[in-house]
């Protein structure tokens, strides 16, 4: 590195309506999976950071929960924290579904979840405006999107006049991408590094592990499970042989939701397990040997150390 390029550091957060891609550009950001993503909305509940390298910035990703109108505590926990992560940074990203706002503008086939994503975008505008918060705007899923429809939702939105400048990406393509971090990199405060070069996820192993069982949970019983479920890892030991242990329970609200689970002859929780265990052994590069414990506990969503457990507040 030459003496004209000073080091910058500094977070960005990446704040949208639920499944706009938030996790998914945050990961290809960073190069590594940091975050998981599944096709249900309110997969992310609580902010995870990944970090990313651009020259000689380093730029920490915050990426949140998705903000949208919420009713349940845990909802309130994750729409909060989701605004926290916001107020923290040197920059916010805001990322909206292209796809969602044109199918209800009349040019697709919108649905009830497409209708409710333009209602949370208005939110967020507003929140931005009440925090007298300057955005970067990037539209998302501009794959199959033709250009000037997505020119038009990019200059309504733009209109709103709280966004200094619009991006047009694919989080899942990765096209725009380089151009948006460059750009953050340069909005990066200067000084040190706040981690280790190669460092790219900081979320503590236990909960990466409980995070990336609950993907492959939503993934195979996404349908029948809306967010009932949440794990919690309960042991992690590394044994002598280089391998390590690991535990974890997933609690479920009903009795019904654990036999689906559970499956026929336990199948589907085979499965969970061992689509888990196999990205974990990736994940930390050595073998993993993974038990998983279905229990209902009926109100899980209500407890305290749940909370405590993913870094949410509880009262809110
Ligand atoms: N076509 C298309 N799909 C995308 C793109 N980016 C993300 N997706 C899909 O959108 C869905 C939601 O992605 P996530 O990254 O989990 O979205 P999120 O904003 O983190 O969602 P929450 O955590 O629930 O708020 C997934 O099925 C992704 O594969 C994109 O650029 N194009
Ligand atoms: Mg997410």
């Amino acid at each position: 590195m030459t003496s004209s390029s000073p080091t910058r550091a500094g977070f960005a957060a990446i704040i949208g309506a639920p499944n706009a891609g938030k996790s998914t550009l945050t990961n290809r950001l960073v190069g590594a999976k940091v975050s998981i993503v599944t096709r249900k909305v309110q997969t992310t509940r609580f902010p995870v950071r990944g970090v990313a390298m651009a020259g000689s910035s380093q730029i920490v990703l915050v990426d949140t929960p998705g903000i949208f109108t919420p009713r349940r505590r845990l909802d309130r926990a994750m729409v909060r924290s989701a605004w926290s992560g916001a107020e923290d940074a040197d920059a916010v990203v805001h990322l909206v579904d292209v796809q969602a706002q044109l199918a209800v503008s009349g040019e697709g086939k919108a649905e009830g979840a497409d209708k409710k994503a333009v209602q949370d975008v208005h939110t967020i505008i507003e929140g931005l405006k009440g925090a007298k918060r300057q955005a970067i705007l990037a539209l998302n899923k501009i794959d199959g999107v033709k250009r000037d429809r997505m020119l038009a939702v990019a200059q309504t939105l733009f209109d709103t006049g709280v966004y200094s400048e619009v991006f047009m990406i694919s989080a899942a393509t990765g096209a725009g991408v380089e151009d948006l971090r460059d750009k953050l990199a340069g909005l990066m405060p200067e000084g040190p590094w706040l981690y280790p070069e190669d460092q790219t996820a900081d979320l503590p192993v236990r909960l990466l592990a409980a995070e990336l069982t609950r993907e492959k949970l939503y993934l195979r019983v996404h349908e029948e499970l809306p967010y009932a479920a949440t794990v919690e890892t309960t042991a992690f030991e590394e044994r002598r042989d280089g391998s390590v242990r690991i535990e974890q329970t997933i609690f479920v609200e009903r009795d019904g939701q654990r036999a689906i689970i559970i499956g026929e002859n336990g199948q589907t929780l085979k499965w969970i397990g061992s689509a888990s265990r196999e990205e974990l052994s990736e994940l930390l590069d050595r073998k993993v040997h993974l038990f998983l414990h279905v229990k209902v506990r009926e109100n899980w969503a209500d407890e305290r150390d749940i909370y405590q457990g993913m870094g949410l507040d509880f009262d809110v």
